[in-house]
This record gives structure tokens, sequence and C-alpha cells, in this order.
């Protein structure tokens, strides 16, 4: 597969995670097969930055490896919304892998990403969050294609 010399595609995108309390065990509300000791709701996902093209030209697939105790702890996502959702009580450090398109001929790569349960920041972000009665941690992060492939160049400056 033929690579254009000298030329580079740089392209941000967020991962974030989202955080809010399980109504309590009792409670009418609470999802059934929580377990009891789990306190709070949250997904982590990986998504475009608003006002940027689609992020599914070149992201086609995400896995995110939770802590070791839960269930099936890959997940992997092969369409967008790149998202996991989840209950727990502790936070812990996510895997994420990031599958691209096979036209880039590039490897898959690690992100990693801690999701926050608990509040957190200066007392303004605090009152924040509790507030809007969700924690969330988002970062942008950035991935780069190096002399991409004619082919992957063409889809990705196709828009
Ligand atoms: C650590 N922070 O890294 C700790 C552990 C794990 C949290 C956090 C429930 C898991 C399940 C859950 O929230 N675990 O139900 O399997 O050592």
């Amino acid at each position: 597969t033929k690579r254009v010399k000298g030329k580079r595609i740089s392209r941000a995108f967020i991962i974030g995670s989202e955080a809010w309390p399980l109504p309590p065990v009792g409670s009418p509300q609470r999802p059934a097969n929580v377990p009891d000791d789990h306190t709070t709701q949250w997904r982590v996902y990986v998504r475009g930055m608003p006002g940027q093209p689609d992020l599914t030209t070149w992201l086609k697939k995400v896995q995110f490896k939770l802590f070791h105790t839960y269930m099936n702890p890959l997940r992997t996502v092969d369409n967008a919304p790149f998202v996991v959702s989840e209950t727990g009580w502790g936070g812990f450090n996510v895997e994420i892998r990031l599958h691209f398109n096979p036209a880039s001929g590039e490897k898959p790569q690690w992100r990693q990403h801690f999701l926050q349960l608990e509040r957190y920041g200066s007392d303004e972000d605090r009152a924040r969050q509790e507030r809007e009665g969700v924690v969330r941690s988002e970062f942008v992060e950035w991935i780069e294609f190096n002399e991409p492939t004619e082919a992957f160049w063409d889809e990705m400056t196709a828009d």
C-alpha cells in the first residue's frame, strides 16, 4: 500500500466518563440486578470533538478493559457511540484500545482513563457537579497518522 510521503493527519477526540448516584437499596427506582454495594452509575466513552468531522472515518472499534472483577471485563464496542455503561462503588483505570480504519494501516493504540466517581476539583467545580448531579471527567486526546496510505488519505480528506 502506497503512503503519502511527508503528510500527517492529526485528529482530536475526547475520552471521558460520567458518574451519578444510584438510587439507594430498597428504592423502587433502583435498577434490578445491581449488587447492594454499588453506589454509582457510570459510563465511559470515546467520542468526537463538537464541530469536527465524524470520528468513525478513522475509528472503527473500541475496547474498554474494566476492573477485573466485572463480568466480561473486556467490553468491545464495534460501532459508535463508543460507550460502556455500568455500575460500581469505586474508581479505577480503564484501559482503552482504539482500533483504526484498516485503510490506515495503523496498529491499535492504547489509552488510559481514570474512572472518576467522586466529585473533584475546585470548590466551584464540586458545587457544579453537585448541582448537575453528575461527575464528568473529560480529556482531549490526539491521534496522528503519519504518512498515511493513499486510500486512507482519500477517505480522511473526502469531507
Ligand atoms: C482499585 N479502586 O483500583 C480500586 C478498586 C474497583 C471498583 C475499584 C465493582 C466491581 C464489580 C466496583 O466498583 N469495583 O462489581 O465487579 O483497587
